[in-house]
């Protein structure tokens, strides 16, 4: 797989024929020898085989279906805004696609959906001792809808998008840097840098009557908005009132 226009756009950027899992894999490399990866970095492939989620779920795709997209950022923002990462991954992946015609929106807290079908996933993952932070993305580009690994999920070759590797990770690489680089520029203010109110436009859960399940409890209302800390603020109603989510501690997110 070649991939020049993305190359172009990034410090290093490294193919693998296969690898279990691309952000396990970056970690790795970079904790081993960090000179060796300037940031912003990426190492990809066409064939995870044993790719992550959260919470210990895994990301599943046959050979040549998906793309396995780590990007090693070191911004210089607060390590307590270092999850608006996680969600400028999702509304950069969402209006790359959007760019290239494709109507994606982004459900929080990591998914990117067309259709109501996920078409990525987010994982965002610190690196030990502040030295960065590592941000995957799998993207179902060419995946056939039948084999497609779980009945809720869609591709871009099943919805007639764009395929081809080098266009979808330039375009989200070109967002996510950006996006990145306006957070930095302003220490970390999702709201003076823009990041909340894009996330908030290309958010498909605000509005929503939602079913959050966190370790202990299930909580049910419409979420309303995306705080300043990037949780999922939920109206339980007139007795229960406003509740905010937080991402770490949401195991699953439901549309009711
Ligand atoms: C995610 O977790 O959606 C995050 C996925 C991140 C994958 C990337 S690939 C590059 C990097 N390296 C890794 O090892 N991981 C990252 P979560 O929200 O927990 O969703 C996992 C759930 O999505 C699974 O339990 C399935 O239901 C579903 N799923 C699995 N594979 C899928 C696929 N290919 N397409 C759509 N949904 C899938």
């Amino acid at each position: 797989m070649e991939l020049p226009r993305a190359a172009a756009l990034v410090a290093r950027l490294e193919v693998l024929d296969e690898i279990g899992s691309t952000n396990t894999e970056l970690v790795r490399r970079v904790t081993a020898d960090p000179a060796a990866w300037p940031a912003p970095a990426v190492l990809l492939t066409d064939h995870q085989t044993a790719g992550r989620g959260r919470l210990g779920r895994s990301w599943s795709a046959a050979a040549g279906d998906s793309l396995a997209i780590s990007v090693l950022l070191r911004p210089d923002v607060p390590t307590q805004r270092l999850g608006w990462l996680s969600l400028a991954a999702g509304a950069a992946m969402t209006e790359a696609l959007n760019g290239l015609g494709v109507a994606a929106r982004a459900k929080w807290p990591n998914d990117v959906l067309i259709d109501g079908r996920k078409v990525c996933g987010v994982l965002a993952e610190a690196l030990p001792d502040g030295a960065g932070v590592v941000i995957g993305a799998g993207l179902n580009h060419a995946a056939d809808r039948a084999a497609l690994p779980v009945p809720t999920a869609t591709s871009l070759a099943a919805e007639g998008g764009p395929t081809d590797p080098d266009l979808l990770v330039a375009a989200y690489l070109e967002r996510l840097l950006a996006r990145v680089n306006d957070l930095a520029t302003v220490g970390g203010d999702p709201d003076r840098s823009g990041l909340r109110d894009a996330v908030r436009a290309v958010s498909d859960t605000i509005g929503r009557r939602v079913r959050v399940l966190r370790a202990d409890e299930a909580v049910t209302g419409e979420a309303i908005d995306i705080d300043v800390e990037g949780r999922i603020v939920v109206d339980r109603g007139p007795i229960g009132g406003l509740l905010a989510c937080a991402t770490g501690d949401v195991e699953h997110l439901r549309y009711e």
